[in-house]
């Protein structure tokens, strides 16, 4: 069972002058727009609207 205690939102990083430098570890997740990705996220941390969501699939 995944455990995800009190997750935030850091950041939308666009360089890598940007990551976080927690040494937290590090997961990939990849699709193309549309498709699932940050409700996928939102699932797997038992949250609603960390991550945003677009308002209709295509
Ligand atoms: N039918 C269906 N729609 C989904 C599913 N997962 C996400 N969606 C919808 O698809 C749209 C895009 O999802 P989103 O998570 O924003 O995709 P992202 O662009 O990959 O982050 C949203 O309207 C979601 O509600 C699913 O498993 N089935
Ligand atoms: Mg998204």
């Amino acid at each position: 069972m995944l455990v995800v205690n009190n997750p935030k939102f850091e950041i939308s990083a666009v360089s890598p002058k940007q990551y976080p430098k927690q040494g937290l570890p590090e997961i990939v997740l990849v699709g193309k727009s549309n498709v699932g990705k940050s409700s996928f996220i939102n699932t797997m941390i038992n949250r609603k609207k960390l991550a945003r969501t677009s308002s209709e699939p295509r």
